[in-house]
């Protein structure tokens, strides 16, 4: 009887199991799945990446020290399966001009706004006086290592600050002033005490580990070894507001985090040998989208060995570009003008709406649902490339497109 039983109720199982998974969507193919270490890490490196992972994909509650100010309450939250964020989960920054100087507005809760906090606790408003508010989309955090071992001298090669070469376009990298824990790296290249920025939607910050000791204490109100200082709601005159010891998280664990988004893989192509995705490149270059989105640049020394002298593939220059003035949100971070933006790396853009819910949103804050959209926003240094773009025919502007969907 018992034996009888127990066939039934594998019967039933595996009845569920086969009805299921055919009502299920079915799982996306491996090669278009975002997340997942670069391949030839020692095991010892896969295992840190791990640890980072589980960091990364943590929630912070008020026990855990959120807040009292904060934007979300994960890193996962905003970057989501470590691909291109929602337009829900933009970062807001705020700042305004006075006498000509760039004014982040420290005094009044600037440069980030937190427009959330913990229960009870008020959350941060845009001061009424900032002349300049953007709103930033979580970015991919993949193929970051890579990016970070590009040696500062290829990013100087690529910028041509007066266009010397006359084609229109004349990047200059943002100089950083570095924060008390930055460790320079022998191939970086200072230029009066302050360093190249190559993260963030303006290239504010210098390496892996400013970004995210910034995102810790910025977006989600966590203070680490790194920054003890909490944030808290000044605009509201206060100067306390959690209940939690300083540091909430070790040096270790955003070690751990730094090393998890280093070692991200790089997104993989699609489809690259289909005809009309080639001719799509050739166009791309042909119109001198590459002379900002450049298709490769060769990574230097690096102590991971799997990121050393590799040859990538981001469709970017990690240089900053006067892109016109609708472009312009009127804020500014470093040296930058509020019309620049760090050329977006291109590396996983036909990936993007499989971590935006479906439905694509391209630019710094998301005011593109096409790429035809993307492109059409380009102007300043892009205008060439934009009007040319314009003047192709239907069917070239489409293989266009398909090539990058295929990044
Ligand atoms: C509230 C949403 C939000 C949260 C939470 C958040 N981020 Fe971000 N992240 C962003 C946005 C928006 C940007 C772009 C910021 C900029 O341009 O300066 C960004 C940028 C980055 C970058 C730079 C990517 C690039 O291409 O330059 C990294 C790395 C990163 N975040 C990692 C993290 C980590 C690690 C955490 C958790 C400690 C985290 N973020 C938490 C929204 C978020
Ligand atoms: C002068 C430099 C420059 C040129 C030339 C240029 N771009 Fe861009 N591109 C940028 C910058 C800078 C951004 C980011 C702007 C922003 O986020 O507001 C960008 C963003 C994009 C995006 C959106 C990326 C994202 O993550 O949302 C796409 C798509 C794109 N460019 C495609 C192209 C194509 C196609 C061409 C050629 C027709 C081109 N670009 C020419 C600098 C350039
Ligand atoms: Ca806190
Ligand atoms: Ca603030
Ligand atoms: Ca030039
Ligand atoms: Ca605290």
């Amino acid at each position: 009887m018992k034996g009888i039983i127990y066939i039934l109720l594998l019967c039933t199982a595996f009845f569920i199991a086969v009805s299921c998974s055919e009502l299920l969507p079915p799982a996306p193919e491996p090669e278009t799945v975002l997340a997942g270490p670069i391949e030839d890490l020692t095991p010892q490196q896969l295992r840190d990446h791990l640890i980072g992972d589980a960091q990364f994909g943590r929630i912070f509650g008020q026990e855990d020290g959120l807040g009292p100010i904060f934007v979300s309450n994960a890193c996962e939250s905003c970057h989501i399966g470590d691909g291109k964020g929602h337009p829900l989960t933009t970062l807001i920054r705020f700042g305004k001009y006075s006498g000509g100087i760039w004014d982040p507005m420290v005094e009044q809760g600037g440069p980030q706004l937190q427009n959330r906090a913990i229960a009870g606790y008020p959350p941060e408003t845009i001061p009424g006086d900032a002349t300049g508010v953007t709103r930033l989309m979580p970015p991919a955090v993949t193929g970051l290592g890579f990016l970070a071992a590009v040696p500062d001298a290829v990013i100087l090669e690529l910028a041509d600050p007066d266009d010397s070469d006359g084609d229109g376009i004349s990047g200059v990298p943002n100089y950083i002033q570095p924060l008390d824990y930055f460790i320079p790296l022998p191939s970086h290249i200072p230029s009066n005490g302050k360093y190249i920025g190559r993260f963030g939607k303006k290239a504010g910050a210098i390496d892996l580990l400013q970004q995210i000791v910034t995102a810790y204490k910025e977006d989600i109100g966590i203070t680490s070894d790194f920054d003890t200082q909490d944030n808290f709601n000044i605009q509201a005159g206060l100067t306390t507001g959690d209940f939690v010891d300083d540091p909430e998280v070790s040096a270790a664990i955003v070690n751990n985090v730094v090393f998890y988004v280093r070692t991200l893989k790089v997104p993989p192509r699609r489809d690259e040998n289909d005809i009309d995705v080639i001719a799509g490149e050739n166009l791309f270059n042909q119109i001198n989208c590459s002379g900002c989105h450049i298709p490769s640049l060769v990574t230097g020394f690096s102590d991971v060995t799997a990121l050393s002298e590799k040859t990538i593939h981001p469709y970017a220059d990690m240089l900053l570009h006067d892109m016109g003035s609708e472009l312009d949100d009127g804020y500014t971070e470093g040296t930058a003008l509020t019309s620049e933006w760090r050329t977006a790396p291109l590396w996983g853009i036909g990936l993007a709406e499989d971590s935006q819910g479906g439905s694509p949103f391209y630019l710094h804050d998301g005011r593109a649902s096409t790429l035809e959209a993307a492109i059409g926003f380009h102007g300043g240094e892009a205008s060439n490339s934009r009007d040319e773009f314009h003047n192709l025919s239907a069917n070239e502007k489409e293989q266009l497109i398909i090539f990058l969907k295929s990044l």
